[in-house]
Protein backbone atom coordinates (compact mmCIF):
# COMPACT_ATOMS: atom_id res chain seq x y z
CA UNK A 1 0.00 0.00 0.00
CA UNK A 2 0.88 3.76 -0.31
CA UNK A 3 2.35 4.01 3.38
CA UNK A 4 5.60 2.06 2.57
CA UNK A 5 8.46 3.49 3.11
CA UNK A 6 9.86 4.45 -0.12
CA UNK A 7 13.99 4.45 0.13
CA UNK A 8 16.34 7.07 -1.54
CA UNK A 9 17.29 6.94 -4.73
CA UNK A 10 21.46 5.88 -5.30
CA UNK A 11 23.81 8.82 -6.25
CA UNK A 12 25.77 6.55 -9.36
CA UNK A 13 28.45 8.48 -10.84
CA UNK A 14 30.33 7.33 -14.37
CA UNK A 15 34.08 8.34 -15.16
CA UNK A 16 36.77 7.37 -17.52
CA UNK A 17 38.52 8.94 -19.91
CA UNK A 18 37.28 10.16 -23.29
CA UNK A 19 35.94 7.74 -26.04
CA UNK A 20 35.10 5.32 -23.26
CA UNK A 21 30.96 5.38 -23.81
CA UNK A 22 30.21 7.22 -21.18
CA UNK A 23 27.56 9.30 -22.71
CA UNK A 24 25.73 6.48 -24.51
CA UNK A 25 26.25 3.73 -22.00
CA UNK A 26 24.35 6.73 -19.24
CA UNK A 27 21.81 7.04 -21.65
CA UNK A 28 21.37 3.51 -22.01
CA UNK A 29 21.16 2.95 -18.32
CA UNK A 30 18.69 5.21 -17.16
CA UNK A 31 16.40 3.92 -19.81
CA UNK A 32 17.10 0.41 -18.70
CA UNK A 33 16.40 1.55 -14.78
CA UNK A 34 13.10 3.24 -16.07
CA UNK A 35 12.06 -0.02 -17.68
CA UNK A 36 12.48 -1.91 -15.08
CA UNK A 37 10.19 0.50 -12.77
CA UNK A 38 13.18 2.06 -10.95
CA UNK A 39 13.04 5.94 -11.20
CA UNK A 40 16.33 7.23 -12.77
CA UNK A 41 17.62 10.58 -14.20
CA UNK A 42 20.69 11.03 -16.26
CA UNK A 43 23.00 14.35 -15.19
CA UNK A 44 26.15 15.24 -16.33
CA UNK A 45 28.77 17.75 -15.39
CA UNK A 46 30.00 20.33 -16.45
CA UNK A 47 26.59 21.08 -16.98
CA UNK A 48 27.34 24.03 -19.61
CA UNK A 49 23.28 25.70 -19.27
CA UNK A 50 23.86 27.34 -15.83
CA UNK A 51 25.49 30.48 -15.63
CA UNK A 52 28.39 28.94 -14.32
CA UNK A 53 28.43 26.21 -17.73
CA UNK A 54 28.38 29.60 -20.07
CA UNK A 55 31.80 30.15 -19.04
CA UNK A 56 32.83 26.69 -18.84
CA UNK A 57 31.75 26.07 -22.21
CA UNK A 58 33.36 28.82 -23.58
CA UNK A 59 37.21 28.22 -21.87
CA UNK A 60 36.68 24.61 -23.06
CA UNK A 61 36.15 25.72 -26.72
CA UNK A 62 38.01 29.01 -26.98
CA UNK A 63 41.86 28.27 -26.20
CA UNK A 64 42.05 32.04 -26.66
CA UNK A 65 40.36 32.20 -23.56
CA UNK A 66 42.34 33.20 -20.59
CA UNK A 67 41.02 32.01 -16.69
CA UNK A 68 43.58 30.76 -14.56
CA UNK A 69 44.40 27.14 -13.77
CA UNK A 70 42.64 28.14 -10.21
CA UNK A 71 39.81 30.46 -11.33
CA UNK A 72 38.68 27.29 -13.90
CA UNK A 73 38.88 24.47 -11.56
CA UNK A 74 36.97 26.37 -8.87
CA UNK A 75 34.25 27.39 -11.90
CA UNK A 76 33.82 23.36 -12.31
CA UNK A 77 33.18 22.93 -8.53
CA UNK A 78 31.04 25.86 -8.46
CA UNK A 79 28.83 23.92 -11.62
CA UNK A 80 28.51 21.12 -9.08
CA UNK A 81 27.63 23.09 -6.09
CA UNK A 82 24.80 25.20 -8.15
CA UNK A 83 22.99 21.57 -8.13
CA UNK A 84 23.16 20.37 -4.97
CA UNK A 85 19.62 20.91 -4.06
CA UNK A 86 18.53 19.36 -7.00
CA UNK A 87 20.44 16.50 -6.62
CA UNK A 88 19.17 16.06 -2.83
CA UNK A 89 15.58 16.18 -4.07
CA UNK A 90 15.43 13.71 -6.86
CA UNK A 91 17.30 11.52 -4.30
CA UNK A 92 14.85 12.07 -1.06
CA UNK A 93 12.20 11.45 -3.79
CA UNK A 94 13.52 7.96 -4.62
CA UNK A 95 15.22 9.04 -8.05
CA UNK A 96 18.39 7.03 -8.44
CA UNK A 97 20.69 9.42 -10.62
CA UNK A 98 23.21 8.55 -13.43
CA UNK A 99 26.07 11.33 -13.57
CA UNK A 100 28.20 11.48 -16.12
CA UNK A 101 31.83 12.84 -14.69
CA UNK A 102 31.91 14.28 -10.52
CA UNK A 103 34.38 15.39 -8.68
CA UNK A 104 36.38 13.21 -9.30
CA UNK A 105 37.21 14.34 -12.99
CA UNK A 106 37.45 17.68 -11.38
CA UNK A 107 40.61 16.65 -9.52
CA UNK A 108 42.10 14.49 -11.99
CA UNK A 109 42.03 16.84 -15.04
CA UNK A 110 43.38 19.56 -12.89
CA UNK A 111 46.17 17.81 -11.20
CA UNK A 112 47.22 16.41 -15.05
CA UNK A 113 47.95 19.91 -15.46
CA UNK A 114 50.33 20.42 -12.89
CA UNK A 115 47.99 21.39 -9.81
CA UNK A 116 48.44 20.33 -6.38
CA UNK A 117 46.44 17.36 -5.53
CA UNK A 118 45.35 18.79 -1.97
CA UNK A 119 44.29 22.29 -2.77
CA UNK A 120 42.09 20.68 -5.99
CA UNK A 121 40.14 18.46 -3.80
CA UNK A 122 39.24 21.05 -0.67
CA UNK A 123 36.20 22.52 -3.06
CA UNK A 124 34.71 19.21 -3.44
CA UNK A 125 34.12 19.06 0.83
CA UNK A 126 30.69 19.31 1.84
CA UNK A 127 29.41 17.77 -2.04
CA UNK A 128 27.07 14.63 -1.73
CA UNK A 129 29.45 11.73 -2.16
CA UNK A 130 28.17 8.80 -4.90
CA UNK A 131 27.16 5.95 -3.63
CA UNK A 132 28.50 4.43 -6.40
CA UNK A 133 31.58 5.23 -8.95
CA UNK A 134 31.55 3.21 -11.61
CA UNK A 135 35.19 3.54 -13.80
CA UNK A 136 34.78 2.43 -17.73
CA UNK A 137 38.65 0.93 -17.96
CA UNK A 138 39.42 1.00 -21.72
CA UNK A 139 42.43 0.01 -23.44
CA UNK A 140 44.54 2.92 -25.03
CA UNK A 141 44.63 0.48 -28.34
CA UNK A 142 40.97 0.29 -28.22
CA UNK A 143 40.63 3.92 -27.47
CA UNK A 144 42.74 4.75 -30.70
CA UNK A 145 40.14 2.46 -32.55
CA UNK A 146 37.13 4.91 -31.67
CA UNK A 147 35.92 7.86 -33.09
CA UNK A 148 38.59 10.68 -32.76
CA UNK A 149 38.95 13.76 -30.50
CA UNK A 150 37.35 16.82 -30.58
CA UNK A 151 38.88 20.08 -30.59
CA UNK A 152 38.16 21.10 -26.90
CA UNK A 153 41.19 21.85 -24.44
CA UNK A 154 41.88 18.34 -22.42
CA UNK A 155 41.49 16.09 -25.74
CA UNK A 156 44.97 15.53 -26.12
CA UNK A 157 46.76 12.37 -25.92
CA UNK A 158 48.83 13.40 -23.19
CA UNK A 159 45.95 14.87 -20.61
CA UNK A 160 43.99 11.35 -21.29
CA UNK A 161 46.94 9.31 -20.52
CA UNK A 162 47.69 11.44 -16.85
CA UNK A 163 43.79 11.24 -16.26
CA UNK A 164 43.82 7.54 -16.69
CA UNK A 165 46.69 7.18 -14.38
CA UNK A 166 44.88 9.17 -11.46
CA UNK A 167 41.65 7.33 -12.30
CA UNK A 168 43.65 3.95 -11.54
CA UNK A 169 44.83 5.26 -8.29
CA UNK A 170 41.26 6.39 -7.11
CA UNK A 171 40.28 3.06 -8.18
CA UNK A 172 42.34 1.64 -5.62
CA UNK A 173 42.54 4.34 -2.53
CA UNK A 174 38.28 4.87 -2.76
CA UNK A 175 35.73 2.43 -1.39
CA UNK A 176 33.06 3.79 -3.60
CA UNK A 177 34.42 2.72 -7.29
CA UNK A 178 34.24 -0.66 -9.25
CA UNK A 179 36.30 -1.12 -12.34
CA UNK A 180 33.86 -1.90 -15.11
CA UNK A 181 36.19 -3.51 -18.84
CA UNK A 182 35.04 -1.24 -21.49
CA UNK A 183 36.65 -2.92 -24.11
CA UNK A 184 33.94 -5.54 -23.69
CA UNK A 185 30.86 -5.12 -26.20
CA UNK A 186 28.31 -2.57 -25.46
CA UNK A 187 25.72 -4.44 -24.41
CA UNK A 188 28.15 -6.47 -22.25
CA UNK A 189 29.52 -3.25 -20.60
CA UNK A 190 25.72 -2.23 -20.28
CA UNK A 191 24.51 -5.42 -18.69
CA UNK A 192 27.97 -5.27 -16.35
CA UNK A 193 27.08 -1.52 -14.85
CA UNK A 194 23.36 -2.24 -14.23
CA UNK A 195 24.19 -5.39 -12.28
CA UNK A 196 26.46 -3.19 -10.45
CA UNK A 197 23.68 -0.31 -9.90
CA UNK A 198 20.84 -2.66 -9.23
CA UNK A 199 23.10 -4.20 -6.35
CA UNK A 200 23.80 -0.72 -5.08
CA UNK A 201 20.05 0.29 -4.97
CA UNK A 202 19.24 -2.82 -3.15
CA UNK A 203 21.66 -2.58 -0.22
CA UNK A 204 20.82 1.12 -0.01
CA UNK A 205 17.22 -0.41 0.34
CA UNK A 206 17.59 -2.81 2.46
CA UNK A 207 20.41 -0.92 5.06
CA UNK A 208 18.82 2.27 4.80
CA UNK A 209 22.19 3.74 3.79
CA UNK A 210 22.16 7.81 3.99
CA UNK A 211 23.49 9.70 1.71
CA UNK A 212 27.48 10.44 2.53
CA UNK A 213 28.93 13.61 1.99
CA UNK A 214 32.87 14.48 1.12
P1 LIG B 1 32.68 16.57 -21.32
O1 LIG B 1 33.43 16.31 -22.60
O2 LIG B 1 32.29 15.31 -20.59
O3 LIG B 1 31.55 17.57 -21.48
O4 LIG B 1 33.73 17.27 -20.34
N1 LIG B 1 36.30 18.49 -16.65
C1 LIG B 1 35.09 18.02 -16.27
C2 LIG B 1 37.13 19.19 -15.77
O5 LIG B 1 38.22 19.62 -16.11
N2 LIG B 1 36.69 19.39 -14.49
C3 LIG B 1 35.47 18.93 -14.05
O6 LIG B 1 35.10 19.14 -12.89
C4 LIG B 1 34.63 18.21 -14.99
C5 LIG B 1 33.29 17.70 -14.56
C6 LIG B 1 36.74 16.94 -18.59
C7 LIG B 1 34.40 18.41 -20.73
C8 LIG B 1 35.80 18.44 -20.17
O7 LIG B 1 35.80 19.03 -18.86
C9 LIG B 1 36.73 18.33 -18.04
C10 LIG B 1 36.48 17.09 -20.04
Amino acid sequence: DKTSIMSRGALVVVEGVDRCGKTSQTLKLVESLNKRNIPAERMAFPDRTTWTGHVISKYLSDKDCKLSDEAIHLLFTANRWEKVEKIKESLNKGVTLVVDRYSYSGIAFSTAKGMNFHWCSQPEIGLPKPDLVVFLNINPENQKNRPGFGTERYETSTIQKKVTEIFHGFAKSEDNWQVIDANQSFDKVHSDMLYKIEEQIKNIANYNTPLQYF
